[in-house]
């Protein structure tokens, strides 16, 4: 009976010392990166392409959302952010078509260049992460 009591006990000891790691593990896991969510709409004024808008403001590490809408007459733009995986996207003008999504995380720090592959004289813009 004693040896029942002291088995008991013993096992009651491991599942606290197993729910206290539990815990620690939940309370020191990293907190998920904020999500940073845009729209840009590419219109086109007196032959000029332009995604806007065009500068994009996040903090390294956070993840990147953007909703790219083709309103431009002129046919298909591209978007792309130089240097950035994922960032890549054509983007049709036909209605009902004529949405895209790229995602992505800013992992790394610096100012880098938005643009349309396709059109290079395309009003660019800047991606901007912050450290
Ligand atoms: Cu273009």
């Amino acid at each position: 009976m004693v040896y029942h009591r002291s088995m008991r006990n013993l096992l009651l000891a491991s599942f606290a010392v197993a729910a206290a790691v539990a815990a620690y593990a939940v309370e020191t896991k990293a907190p998920s990166a904020p999500l940073r969510e845009f729209k840009s709409v590419n219109i086109e004024v007196k032959g000029n392409k332009i995604w806007t808008p065009g500068v994009f403001i996040v903090k390294k590490g956070d993840r990147v959302k953007i909703t790219l809408v083709n309103t431009a007459p002129s046919g298909v733009h591209a978007f792309a952010i130089e240097g950035i995986p994922g960032s890549e996207a054509s983007v049709d003008n036909k209605e009902g078509a004529n949405t895209k999504v790229v995602e992505f995380t800013a992992d790394k720090a610096g100012i880098f260049r938005v643009f349309c592959p396709l059109h290079i004289p395309h009003v660019g813009g800047q991606l901007l992460v912050l450290e």
